[in-house]
């Protein structure tokens, strides 16, 4: 996964957002989600944490499977957990980010130059979570 080893502990599906068999609430979600951040989201990629165990380390996305310029908006459902955004540079900045249910965290694409971002596994009791990452494709 992203051009070198991950820990991926999660289930992942993804859809293009033109495919006729589309489940009508990822067509639902899509359409808001365009609606509220005004880009042309092509894509969405599901993450299924079913509980503190389920992780995805620190990564960014490939600059090349996403058009430059937009946005990947990242909607949370279910369990919050805490998403941990890391500076590339040093002296390492890193930020703890609480994703609720209902939550739409929008991250540039120049964000993933310089940050690197993840789930990491958690001791406390925490149910499932599913998260609907959008994004712009190229051609
Ligand atoms: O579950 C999340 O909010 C993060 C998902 C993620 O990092 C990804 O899809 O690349």
């Amino acid at each position: 996964m992203y051009d070198r080893d991950v820990d991926v502990p999660r289930q992942v599906a993804s859809y293009r957002l033109d495919d006729p068999e589309l489940p009508g609430v990822l067509e639902t979600a899509a359409a808001r989600v365009r609606e509220a951040i005004g880009a042309p989201f092509t894509s969405a990629g599901l993450n299924f944490y079913r509980d503190g165990r389920d992780s995805v380390a620190p990564h960014n996305d490939h600059l090349y499977e996403i058009r430059a310029g937009y946005p990947i908006a990242l909607l949370s459902l279910g369990s919050t957990r805490r998403m941990t955004i890391r500076s590339k540079a040093r002296p390492r900045r890193i930020f703890d980010l609480d994703l609720e249910t209902g939550s739409l965290l929008l991250m540039s694409y120049e964000t993933q130059k310089h940050y690197d971002h993840g789930i990491p596994k958690t001791r406390e009791l925490v149910g499932p979570r599913i998260s609907l990452a959008f994004r712009v494709r190229p051609q």
